[in-house]
């Protein structure tokens, strides 16, 4: 699979690489990656997502050349969407606009492309990235290692999650041995949060509620929080991982309101339950430790409906 993609690579010469929308530190990480690799070795590579760069990831080299869409006229050799666990979250027709489809993902279910690679053994997409462009005999440059590493730091926690690896600690030995700014990544990522993301962190966490059994919580954002706190959807980010973080709790949850009619779940697992298995159920997708689900229905609804099912599981467990 991967002497396939570094074929298309080789034969290629004008690529589109897209991951998912709402992008996380993989996602944008690995794009901004291999969009410069693939400048480097003298193609014409288009970095897109609809959603743009989340603030934080702003400073990885390459960013400000992405673009969050596509003239309708534009046609690619190949492109190649990362990350995205189903096409349909890169939130373009990316198919649509090149000649070969390459799906690089980690996720379970990823199953679309004309050329599938699939590792969910891997502890991120930038790692299946980094494999591919040594399998191209391509030498790192500073700039695509900064990209790797912040992709692996944000997708294994810091290193702390079950998918850091050896091969995770591995290429980040590599890469760190290369030279790359280690505080300055970890800084930006962790500690350059803007104000109004700990306003809406207080608002958010006075909903924590914790299951009788201790087995699961969850905290809520409604609309009106977002507004009261001048805050963004993607200033969320992470919330979920405070429930997680208390004593006995296995499973956590976050209620986003997106609208009176739309709400968002997510879902992280301490690694005793499936969490995966229960966003499928509810029509979504995701890890065995994290996963989510965008449900029609009011936020007390939704609430209800996720709360019970959870009650259910854990009274029968
Ligand atoms: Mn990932």
């Amino acid at each position: 699979m991967i002497a396939a993609i570094a074929q298309q690579i080789k034969q290629g010469n004008s690529f589109l690489i897209a991951s998912h929308s709402s992008p996380d530190g993989d996602a944008i990480g690995s794009t901004l990656a291999l969009s410069l690799a693939l400048r480097l070795m003298g193609k014409e590579a288009v970095a897109l997502n609809v959603d743009g760069v989340p603030d934080n990831f702003a400073f990885l080299p390459g960013a400000d050349e992405l673009v969050t869409s596509i003239a309708p006229t534009r046609h690619y050799d190949v492109g190649f969407v990362l990350d995205a666990g189903e096409l349909k979250r890169a939130g373009v027709p990316v198919a649509d606009y090149c000649t070969t489809l390459i799906n690089i993902d980690h996720h379970p279910h990823s199953d679309f492309g004309d050329i599938c690679y699939v590792d969910t053994s891997a502890s991120a997409t930038a790692a299946l990235i980094y494999r591919i462009l040594k399998a191209c005999g391509f030498t790192l440059s500073l700039d695509v290692a900064t990209s790797l590493y912040t992709a692996i730091l944000s997708d294994t926690g810091s290193f702390r999650y079950s998918n850091a690896d050896p091969e995770a600690f591995t290429i980040a030995g590599e890469l760190v041995g290369m030279g790359i700014d280690t505080w300055d990544i970890a800084s930006r990522l962790y500690e350059s949060q803007p104000a109004q993301r700990m306003m809406l962190l207080s608002l958010v966490l006075a909903t924590l509620e914790i299951s009788k059994c201790g087995n699961y919580a969850s905290v809520t954002m409604s609309t009106e929080m977002l507004d009261a706190a001048e805050a963004r959807a993607e200033d969320t980010d992470g919330f979920v991982n405070y429930p997680r973080a208390i004593q006995g709790v296995e499973v956590a949850v976050f209620f986003r309101q997106i609208n009176q009619r739309q709400t968002k779940v997510g879902f992280r697992s301490r690694g005793a339950v499936d969490v995966g298995e229960f966003a499928r159920k509810l029509g979504g997708g995701g890890h065995h430790n994290a996963a989510g689900v965008t449900i029609d229905g009011t936020l007390e609804d939704v609430r209800h409906t996720v709360l019970r099912l959870l009650e259910q599981y854990f009274a029968s467990a």
